[in-house]
C-alpha cells in the first residue's frame, strides 16, 4: 500500500511573511517526509476546485482573492497518520483560538480581514488528500 500522504499549502500570508521555512521545519521535525514541493501562483480555476465545498459561503470569494494575493507553497507530506497529524500541527482554523504550540497558534493572528488568514491548509481526510494532491500536483 502507498504510504499516507496529505496536501499542505503554505498560503500567501505565510510565504509573504517568510514563514515557509519555519512551517516546513515543523513538518520535518515531527518526522514527516516532504515528497514534493512547488511554489506557484494559484489560478481561479484551481482554487474553485480546491475549495469547492465552500462555494456559496460568504467568505468564499474573499478566500479565493486572498489565495491569489501571492505565491502559494504546495507540499506533499508523507507518513503514518500525516493527515490528522498535520491538522494537529496546524491548529484550529481561527488563529486567535488556535492553541500555542501549533502553527496557527504560534505564528498567526486575526488581521481584521474578511477571510481568516491562517498560514496553512491541510487536507481533512484521505479522500480530500487524494483529490487535492491530484489538483496541485497533476504529475505526482
Ligand atoms: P480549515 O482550513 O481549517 O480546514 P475550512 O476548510 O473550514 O478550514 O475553511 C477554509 C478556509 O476558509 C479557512 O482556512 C479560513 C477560511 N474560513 C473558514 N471559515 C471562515 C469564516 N467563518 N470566516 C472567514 N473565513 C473563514
Ligand atoms: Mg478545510
Amino acid at each position: 500500500p502507498v504510504a499516507e500522504r496529505t496536501l499542505v499549502l503554505v498560503k500567501p500570508d505565510g510565504v509573504r511573511r517568510g514563514l515557509s521555512g519555519e512551517i516546513l521545519r515543523r513538518i520535518e521535525a515531527k518526522g514527516y517526509v516532504l515528497r514534493a514541493v512547488r511554489l506557484l501562483d494559484a489560478t481561479p480555476a484551481l482554487l474553485h476546485k480546491h475549495y469547492a465545498e465552500h462555494e456559496g459561503k460568504p467568505f468564499f470569494e474573499p478566500l479565493v482573492e486572498f489565495m491569489m494575493s501571492g505565491p502559494v507553497l504546495a507540499v506533499v507530506a508523507e507518513g503514518e497518520g500525516v493527515i490528522p497529524g498535520f491538522r494537529s500541527l496546524a491548529g484550529a482554523t481561527n488563529p486567535t483560538e488556535a492553541a500555542p504550540g501549533t502553527i496557527r497558534g504560534d505564528l498567526g493572528r486575526d488581521w481584521g480581514t474578511k477571510v481568516v488568514q491562517n498560514l496553512v491548509h491541510g487536507s481533512d481526510s484521505a479522500s480530500s488528500a487524494a483529490r487535492e494532491i491530484s489538483l496541485w500536483f497533476p504529475e505526482v
